[in-house]
């Protein structure tokens, strides 16, 4: 059963060049890309795509990281796709959850600039391209 997720590629990402070799990992992963794209986000998308963090300590510095300049947003399609793109990703704290090999784990120190996000379920999956990619399916 083919299954899609988003990956975004934050800002650091973009910032520090490293859009291409996050791509390639996700090609050499044998994960397809269906939907690619480079943009600045306001306040008002971050917020939707984060609304499950709204309150807590760290939203505010989120949404100002996420909207502070272009990042990389796409559509990424496979069996077990957002499983798979989680595990090559890494664990959200790039120290003492990424292990070496994943993203995170070989390119990150902060546990907010992390580089890279996945959608943590196939229905966060769903909400998420409905927010980014609302043509995607049309
Ligand atoms: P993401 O949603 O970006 O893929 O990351 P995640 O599932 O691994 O982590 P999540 O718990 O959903 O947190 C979303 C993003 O918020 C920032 N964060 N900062 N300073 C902090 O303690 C903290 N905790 C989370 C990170 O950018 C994280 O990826
Ligand atoms: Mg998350």
């Amino acid at each position: 059963m083919t299954e899609r997720t988003l990956v975004l590629i934050k800002p650091d990402g973009v910032a520090r060049a490293l859009v291409g070799d996050i791509l390639a990992r996700i090609e050499r992963k044998g994960l397809t890309l269906v939907a690619l794209e480079l943009k600045t986000v306001d306040d008002e998308l971050a917020r939707r795509h984060y609304a499950e963090h709204e309150g807590k300590p760290f939203f505010p510095a989120l949404l100002e990281f996420i909207t502070s300049a272009p990042l990389v947003a796409a559509v990424v399609e496979g069996p077990r796709a957002v499983a798979a793109w989680r595990q090559i990703a890494g664990g959200t704290d790039p120290v003492e959850k990424a292990v070496p090999g994943t993203i995170r784990g070989d390119f990150a120190l902060s546990t907010q600039n992390n580089l890279v996000h996945g959608s943590d379920s196939p229905e966060s999956a769903e909400r998420e391209i409905a927010i980014w990619f609302p043509d995607l399916d049309a």
